[in-house]
């Protein structure tokens, strides 16, 4: 018997890879308001929400108090900056590699789907080529609670009409296997989390997802 009928892939650090997009953006935002930031602090935004970012950005913000609507004014305009270089993408930024494994999976009979924290997920999965390809998209429009908290993952595998047990996890970020974790599901570590201790199974590469479903 098949030990996963589903698979819930995490998009940035995964499918394809903005974290270099969000660095300069954010990079940008926190020049122009005197904070130091490099790419060690940019590892602590993997995964999780933008507000969230813009909190660990501002840890080095010394200025006059911000209120909720400078904050969202910030957060908007690092959001801009982060869109105009999603602009660039083209299906060549996803590889044949993470291609031709999802194909595989897919002729499989596996159910596949994304669960990621990002707001832009369909502007992303619409410029690599992948807009329509998942049976379930799951992301930042569709949660009030982001990774750590399962909830990404959890209406991910009620779209696909599976248990979480039946479900792997995809992930990059130690939040999301947290997240993962605390939901049920197994899951499979890539990148810095495939390190972490966190992820059941841990993946050298991506088509390594081939052995284990
Ligand atoms: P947005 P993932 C996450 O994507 C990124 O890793 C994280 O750095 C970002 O802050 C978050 O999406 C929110 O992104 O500003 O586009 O809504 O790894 O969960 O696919
Ligand atoms: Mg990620």
């Amino acid at each position: 018997m098949r030990k996963y009928d589903g698979v819930i892939f995490d998009l940035d650090g995964v499918i394809c890879f903005t974290d270099h997009y969000h660095y300069l953006a954010w990079k940008a935002l926190a020049d122009s308001l005197g904070i130091d930031f490099d790419e060690s602090k940019n590892d602590r935004l993997r995964g999780v929400s933008r507000m969230e970012s813009l909190e660990i950005v501002l840890e080095g913000y010394h200025g006059t108090p911000l209120s909720d609507a400078k904050k969202t004014a910030l957060a908007d305009r690092k959001n801009a900056l982060y869109r105009q270089s999603l602009q660039t993408m083209s299906p060549k930024d996803l590889s044949d590699e993470v291609r031709d494994t999802l194909n595989e999976l897919r002729s499989r009979g596996l159910k596949l789907a994304i669960g990621s924290s990002s707001k832009n997920t369909p502007l992303i999965l619409e410029r690599i080529g992948l807009a329509g390809f998942f049976d379930a998209v799951s992301d930042g429009n569709n949660i009030t609670r982001s990774k750590p908290d399962p909830q990404v993952f959890t209406m991910a595998a009620e779209m696909l009409r599976l248990p979480a047990e039946k479900c792997l996890v995809v992930e990059d970020a130690l939040a999301g296997l947290q997240a993962a974790a605390a939901g049920g599901f197994a899951s499979a570590g890539l990148g810095p989390a495939a390190q972490s201790g966190e992820a059941t199974y841990s993946l050298h590469s991506f088509r390594d997802l081939l052995d284990i479903t």
